[in-house]
Order: C-alpha cells, then structure tokens, then sequence
C-alpha cells in the first residue's frame, strides 16, 4: 500500500478554504508563529513496533484484520502514518519480537520512508522459546548469576542489533520485583540490579543513552525492582552520565504529579525519554490524550520550561516515543490519534506567555498563574499544527485521509484478515 503526493493534495485541496480561515483567526493568539510552526515542523514521535497490531487484555485477544506480519510491514505502517501527519518518522523497536534478518535492507527501507530508529528495547519479562533459565523470579535481579548474565547478554545483543541499524539509546524496563512480602531482599535486588546494569552500561558505544524506564507495579504486586523515579534515578546516577530515567504516563501511582517530577529529572540533567500514554487507572496503554489532556499540557509545558532552560533541542535531545495498546480501535487510527494529541499538548505548551507566568509567581498571584496556563490550553491549536503538517507535505486530516483512502481495506487486502502482529 503507497499513498501517493498527490492524492494528499487532493484530498488537501478540498478542505484548504476552511482551513485557512481557521488559521488566520487563530493568528491573532499566537506572539511568534514562524518559531512555533518550525518547532512543530521539526518535532517527532516515534512510533512503538508493538502498537501497529492490536494488543490484547489479560483475558482475551480481538485480532483486527491487514496487521503487519513482519518487521519490514511494520516499517511500511509507519511509513504510511508519517505520509500523512509527518510526525512520526522514527520506530522504536523490540528485540526479540523484531530481529532484522538483514539490518542493512531494513536500514535502507526505514531510510526510503524517512524513518529513524528510536530507543531500542530489550526483553527480560518473557521466556523465550530455547531459551536456558527462567525470567519467572526476575532477570537482572535475580538471585543466581546465571540468571543474571543471561539477561546482561541479551541486553548487549540488543545494543548490537541497534549498532546495526543506526539507534543511538536503549530503554531497559524491568518487570524484576516481587508479588509477596518475604519473597526478595530489597537491597540485594537492588544492587544484582545495578550490577547487572553496569555489565550492559559498559558495552553502550561512546554516542549512546541508556534510559532506565520505572514502573511502580505490574507483574509485580508487591514490589519493582525499578519501582519509580526516585530509583531509576539512583541506578541512573549511580551508573553514568550516559543512563538517564525514561518516564511512561501510565507507571505512576494514582494521581502522581507528573510535571513535577518531569521539571525536577529535567533539572538534573536525568530526563532521557518518554513513553506516552494514557490512562484512567494504571498501565492502561490508552491513546494519548484521551483521557487527561490537560495532564498531558501540562507536562508538556515543563518539558518546554525546563529544556529551554538548560538550552536543550525540543526535537533531538529527549526520545519522544508512544508506548500503547490498543484493544477495540484500529492500532494506525489510534496512532494517528495519539500523535495528533501530543503534537496539540506540545503547540499549546509553546502558547504559554513564560514571562507573565513567572511574574505571577513572583508576585504569588495564583490567579493568574492558573490564568495564563488555561488560556493556552484552551486555545484551539488544531488549525496551528495542520498547518505545520500541510507545510511539511502532510495531510490537513490524517484520520480523515486514513479513511477515505481506505488504508485498513487495502491493508486487508493484502495481507488478509487474520493476521497476528508480534508483540505484546
Ligand atoms: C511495560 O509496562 C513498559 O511500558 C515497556 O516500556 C513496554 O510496554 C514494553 O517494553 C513493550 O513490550
Ligand atoms: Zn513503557
Ligand atoms: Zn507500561
Ligand atoms: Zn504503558
């Protein structure tokens, strides 16, 4: 399945008249637009091997029909999205479920779609078939070494894999911890943990990242060895200038201030990456945005604060990357979906008037901090980044386009209707 250029100017040309007097009423809220259009221009999120077929529950499994069946079909997916919203031109990608048969082809095929690869991840929460012990009491913490080496040298291939194909990071989520009081020794978990870490920090070339992602529970229930910020910032600092915490939405305890904890990794120098999500109760994977937006501006607007402040690149200094799943909808419509709510969380976080707010702070007028942050969240920025897609060759309404091309139906039809995509 291609889209050809000219089918998203014809599909452009049809809604181009309302679009741009959405626009030009929108201009008058915006200070600098030309900064915030090559901002949004320059911005991407990479999109997770894992999410282009459908995910399942722990109960059941609902297959959606045209799932890509291989590494190269899930590149060709990502390619099809980042057609139409050109903002998703990077993959981030799973060893062992995507293994490259030949690195180099799929290096030229990402290529030939403007895709580059994101963080690289690694998997020591499932036994694979053949594979010599078991990660079922842990991988990196567990209290024999074999154990222990087996998963450092799994993570070491990971990297290679990643060589291979040009990645520069590598997210290491653990699911080591344990279900019952008694089970583990908090500490010794802890430091096989970090050892282990170290065996992989060593092979990571001199241009690379290591971001240690936490999760609060799941599988665990009683503890996690990489539990939350606090800890992978400890292992990060303990480790190096190269590991950094990466922050999932969906990790947290309820109601955690993520902002905060964003502006402070941030301040550290610590904040390495993000997987967006989101989420009514905990690790739901559900499309970004759609279920605490605001949450999700806000955040953004201390990312934007505290990169700005250490003089960091929006675009390249942090590993944007989505992380869901997707159980009822169409996993490209949902990506679409979620790649438009943080492009739109992003564009009204550049709206904020930083020097009104910090003079509200200074002046402990609450009021208008609260103000100030509201108005730019409610500033209907959506005529601001079809903009910035149509600037960059990309469509006004990629979930519009997405139908009336008939992706998925074409999909279907060339890859069928029972289809099963590795992963989660
Ligand atoms: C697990 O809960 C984490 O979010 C992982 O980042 C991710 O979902 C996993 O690596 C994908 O298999
Ligand atoms: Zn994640
Ligand atoms: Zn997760
Ligand atoms: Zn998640």
């Amino acid at each position: 399945m291609n889209v050809e250029k000219y089918k998203i100017e014809e599909l452009n040309e049809v809604t181009i008249k309302v679009h741009q007097r959405k626009f030009t009423a929108l201009l008058d809220e915006i200070r600098d637009v030309d900064s915030v259009l090559k901002k949004l221009l320059d911005f991407n999120i990479a999109i997770p091997s894992w999410a282009l077929g459908t995910g399942r529950t722990r109960f059941a499994r609902f297959a959606g029909g045209g799932e890509p069946r291989s590494l190269e079909e899930k590149i060709e997916d990502i390619g099809l999205l980042h057609k139409l919203n050109q903002s998703s031109g990077a993959i981030s990608l799973h060893i062992p479920w995507d293994i490259p048969k030949s690195p180099n082809d799929i290096r030229s095929l990402a290529a030939m779609h403007g895709i580059r690869f994101d963080a690289m991840n690694s998997n020591t929460f499932q036994d694979q078939p053949g594979q010599k012990h078991s990660y079922k009491f842990g991988s990196m913490q567990h209290v024999q070494s074999e154990v222990r080496k087996q998963a450092v040298d799994h993570n070491i291939d990971v990297i290679n894999y990643g060589i291979e194909l040009g990645s520069k990071s590598i997210t290491v989520w653990l699911s080591d911890g344990s279900c019952f009081p008694g089970q583990l020794n908090f500490r010794r978990a802890f430091e096989n943990t970090l050892e282990s870490l170290s065996e992989v920090y060593k092979h990571l070339p001199s241009d690379w990242k290591m971001f240690v992602e936490y999760k609060a529970f799941e599988p665990n229930f009683y503890s996690t060895t990489v539990g939350d910020w606090g800890q992978s910032l400890l292992y990060a600092s303990k480790l190096g200038e190269k590991a950094y915490t990466l922050v999932d939405l969906g990790h947290h305890l309820p109601n955690a201030n993520i902002e905060q904890i964003v502006a402070l990794l941030l301040m550290e120098g610590k904040l390495g990456g993000f997987h967006f999500n989101d989420s009514k109760y905990g690790d739901d994977d559900l499309t970004v945005g759609s279920v605490k937006p605001y949450q999700l501006f806000l955040i953004f607007n201390e990312l934007i604060d505290g990169m700005d402040a250490r003089g960091m690149s929006h675009s390249t200094d942090l590993g944007w990357m989505i992380d869901a799943s997707h159980n009822v909808k169409d996993p490209l419509e949902d990506l679409i979906q979620s790649v438009e709510a943080i492009m739109i969380a992003y564009a009204q976080a550049l709206l904020v008037d930083r020097e009104q707010l910090r003079k509200a702070q200074e002046q402990n007028d609450t009021v208008m901090g609260q103000e100030i942050l509201q108005k730019a969240f409610r500033t209907d920025v959506r005529p601001l980044v079809a903009e910035a897609r149509l600037l960059s060759g990309g469509t006004l309404n990629p979930l519009q386009a997405f139908r009336t091309l008939k992706i998925r139906e074409n999909l279907i039809k060339e890859r069928g209707l029972k289809t099963i995509s590795t992963g989660l």
